[in-house]
């Protein structure tokens, strides 16, 4: 009896001085103490072997451990409820991601995207075609004839190789392609980067990049070209842009115009950008010459057509305030980063 009084009392300082760290440890303390072979079930059997004067009052205690121990499995089971049951990963996945940094497209991808979008809402399909071109697409059958300055070795850059074969210093030949195929009526515009051997300086460069324009038809008219041109600049500069044409000389066209638009940085009052004239040249253009049709194989006296062509390098230039025609090339991200996306 008094041997088991003490057990009793050592069960109570060591429940006392337990706290179970996790779900496991309180099921262990579970088992030993409170399972169906635990300590607890184990004394209530000694009461057999209790005096009966002794019984009342030993049950009594046996009852106040049980209580100790139901009771404080029950607040440590609670206790520990509100706890993970294992340890925080090291990783909190409920964290944002960290982003890569997002590049930014090449101004000139973007001013290219959004000339071909406006153009594509008219009717005019993409057309691409080399980059390297053999004499006839880039120039004989452009009516350039064989001592025009254009083909002098000065300005065109010839391979090696085979004298014949150039880097096109137009993307005119990619329309004289889609000439030949002599699928009609057509309606192209062609990007495309274009080549000429110049000294680099902040105004020129060995390779530039161009969109033309080329639209053939049974009664196209000098009219058609201007309204389309005009549509063209009011969606690019905006509603208020004024135009004009100044008459012009290329070889592939007749008769042929410069077209300008009245100064953006300016409103025509005159700077630096405009030379003070008001108005800044942005493309050329004209009727494509007879003799371009015939030698891409299209009948001059049923068809009539008109062609365009701009830098876009010059129209980026304008539209973002650019002085220097090098930063294009360079890749300095610094420079790069400044233009956000939206084409
Ligand atoms: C300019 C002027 C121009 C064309 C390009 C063209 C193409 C064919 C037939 C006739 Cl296949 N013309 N292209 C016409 C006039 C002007 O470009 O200053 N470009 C930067």
């Amino acid at each position: 009896m008094e041997q088991l009084l003490e057990q009793i009392n050592a069960y109570k300082t060591e429940i006392e001085s337990l706290t179970p760290a996790d779900a496991a440890a309180l099921e262990t303390y579970r088992i030993r103490f409170l399972g169906a072979k635990g300590i607890v079930k184990a004394l209530f059997g000694e009461m057999k072997q209790v005096p009966n004067e002794s019984k009342k009052s030993f049950g009594a205690v046996l009852n106040d451990f049980k209580q100790l121990a139901e009771g404080k499995y029950e607040e440590w089971k609670t206790g520990l409820a509100g706890q993970p049951a294992e340890a925080a990963p090291a990783v909190d996945f409920t964290l944002p991601g960290a982003t890569d940094p997002m590049g930014s497209r090449h101004p000139i991808s973007l001013v290219r995207n959004e000339i071909v979008s406006i153009f594509r809402r008219l009717g005019f399909a993409v057309a691409e075609g080399p980059e390297i071109e053999d004499d006839f697409h880039n120039f004989t059958a452009l009516n350039l004839p064989e001592h025009h300055p254009a083909r002098d070795m000065q300005d065109t850059f010839y391979l090696h190789r085979n004298p014949d074969w150039l880097l096109r210093t137009h993307t005119s030949n990619v329309q004289v392609r889609e000439m030949e195929k002599g699928k009609l009526p057509i309606r192209v515009i062609c990007p495309g980067r274009v080549y000429r051997n110049e000294t680099i300086s902040a105004r020129a460069h060995c390779f530039f990049h161009q969109v033309e324009g080329l639209y053939i038809d049974e009664q196209v008219s000098f009219a058609d070209l201007k309204q389309t041109l005009y549509f063209f600049v009011q969606e690019l500069f905006g509603q208020d842009v004024k135009i004009r044409f100044r008459p012009s000389y290329f070889p592939f066209t007749e008769p042929s115009a410069e077209m300008d638009i009245s100064c953006l940085l300016c409103h025509g009052k005159g700077c630096n950008v405009c030379k003070h004239t008001g108005w800044v040249e942005i493309l050329g253009c004209g009727m494509v010459h007879p003799h371009v049709l015939e030698n891409c194989g299209i009948d001059p006296n049923k068809y009539t057509g008109y062609a365009f062509g701009m830098g876009i390098e010059r129209i980026t230039m304008l539209k973002y305030q650019i002085n220097d025609l090098r930063l294009f090339s360079e890749n300095d991200v610094r420079f790069l980063e400044q233009f956000s996306a939206s084409f």
